[in-house]
């Protein structure tokens, strides 16, 4: 049960396991690892797909014919393990030229030349199958106040995005596009910094049914939120179109810690919710489970599969004693107690007007609100403390 299969649908970006260690501090810590390698380590450990940005196939500025050799190089190795690419990512935050961002410089040439970049990637994600388009707008922001406007930057941003989907559709391509928040880092103050911003972008674009989601752990953590919590709202709206697991330890810079090693009570109830969460009990998330993070530069080559599988591991467990705390009797009797399923029943009774329910005096006159006080306690802590001695295995 906790040796991951490919019917897990485990992704790996391949800028993760092959982050190099470099920090804002110093350099790298650990050698480059080749794109066949990483295919074929992460395809032994169980995994089903990779993702990718183009830059981190093939180098910015690479010559067309080193581009197309990289390419014929990940299709052997994908054709060779049976892995799949079910995300692709283009890099418009590396590169000098986008130090003012991709979609919402200010510089209009380099805005032209994001899109390009981005057509490019989304014609050989298409090639390879990819469904899921990432956008990470890590430099769309700025420090400064008076150096962006923000209505016209979200305006540009907009463009970008309904331009793109006119392309697929035009293109015939069977792609979605999925936004990725975070608050900060690179930039001072990121555009669409959390789940919320980005929901209320989508609704103004020309399709939004092609565009959702791609909430990262540890970003919408750096803003202080409740990531679980954040999940059920992009579940609610149909908009989680994938999604970036990995940890975090409170409002501090970008950890990419192995899915866990944060928050892990939170960690348990994502996964107590992606694989429970369903009107049935059964998944409400059927999309890969895409791990980014960055193996600590502390670590060694070994570190680096160690925390892959480290992963993929943590998350099966979780997947376990979500189950056995969904199937615990006493867990049933407390979740009654707190009336966690009397939320699913409306507010007003079928057919029941307000001019009804003005009429009803039990709904206020005799309410006896008072009651409330130093009675009828909500149970809540003993459910948590439930869910705690199950995440810990203790029951
Ligand atoms: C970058 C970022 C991630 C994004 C990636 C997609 S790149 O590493 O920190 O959160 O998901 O562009
Ligand atoms: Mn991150
Ligand atoms: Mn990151
Ligand atoms: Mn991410």
């Amino acid at each position: 049960m906790t040796t991951p299969t490919r019917d897990d649908r485990f992704s790996f970006g391949l800028w993760t396991v092959g982050y190099d260690g470099t920090d804002p501090f110093g350099g790298p810590t650990r050698a480059p690892l080749d794109v066949v390698h990483v295919v074929e380590k992460l395809a032994e450990l169980g995994a089903y797909g990779l993702t990718f940005h183009d830059d981190d196939l093939f180098a910015f500025g690479s010559s067309d014919a080193d581009r197309d050799r990289q390419i014929e190089r990940l299709k052997g190795a994908l054709a060779e393990t049976g892995m799949v690419v079910p995300m692709v990512t283009t890099n418009l935050f590396s590169a000098p030229v986008f130090k003012d961002g991709g979609f919402t410089a200010n510089d209009r040439d380099v805005r032209r030349y994001a899109l390009r970049k981005v057509f490019r990637q989304l014609d050989l994600g298409a090639e390879l199958g990819a469904k899921t388009f990432v956008m990470w707008g890590g430099r769309e922001g700025a420090e400064y106040d008076s150096a962006k406007d923000i209505r016209q930057a979200l305006e540009r941003y907009r463009e970008a995005v309904d331009l793109l989907g006119q392309y697929v559709v035009d293109k015939g391509y069977d792609i979605r596009f999925a936004i990725e928040p975070k608050p900060n880092e690179p930039r001072g103050d990121i555009l669409l910094p959390t789940v919320g911003h980005a929901l209320a972008f989508i609704s103004s674009l020309e399709r939004p049914e092609m565009v959702g989601l791609n909430p990262e752990v540890g970003h919408e953590q750096m803003a202080g939120l409740n990531f679980a919590a954040g999940i059920a709202q992009a579940l609610y709206h149909d908009k989680l179109f994938h999604i970036d697991l990995n940890g975090q330890r409170g409002i501090k810079y970008d950890q990419d810690l192995v899915f866990g090693h944060g928050d892990l009570h939170n960690a348990f109830a994502l996964v107590d919710l992606l694989e429970n969460g369903g009107v049935d009990g059964g998944p409400t998330y059927n999309g890969p489970r895409h791990f980014d993070y960055k193996p600590s530069r502390t670590e060694d080559e070994v570190g680096v599969w160690e925390s892959a599988a480290a992963n993929m591991r943590t998350y099966l467990l979780l997947k376990e004693r979500a189950a056995a705390f969904r199937a615990d009797p006493e867990v049933q009797e407390a979740l009654a107690a707190a009336k966690v399923d009397e939320l699913a029943v409306p507010t007003l009774s079928p057919g029941e007007t307000y001019t009804d329910f003005l009429a009803d005096r039990s709904a206020y006159e005799d309410f006896d609100a008072d009651a409330s006080f130093n009675g009828k306690g909500g149970g809540f802590v003993r459910l948590q403390q439930l869910a705690t001695e199950h995440l810990l295995g203790a029951r």
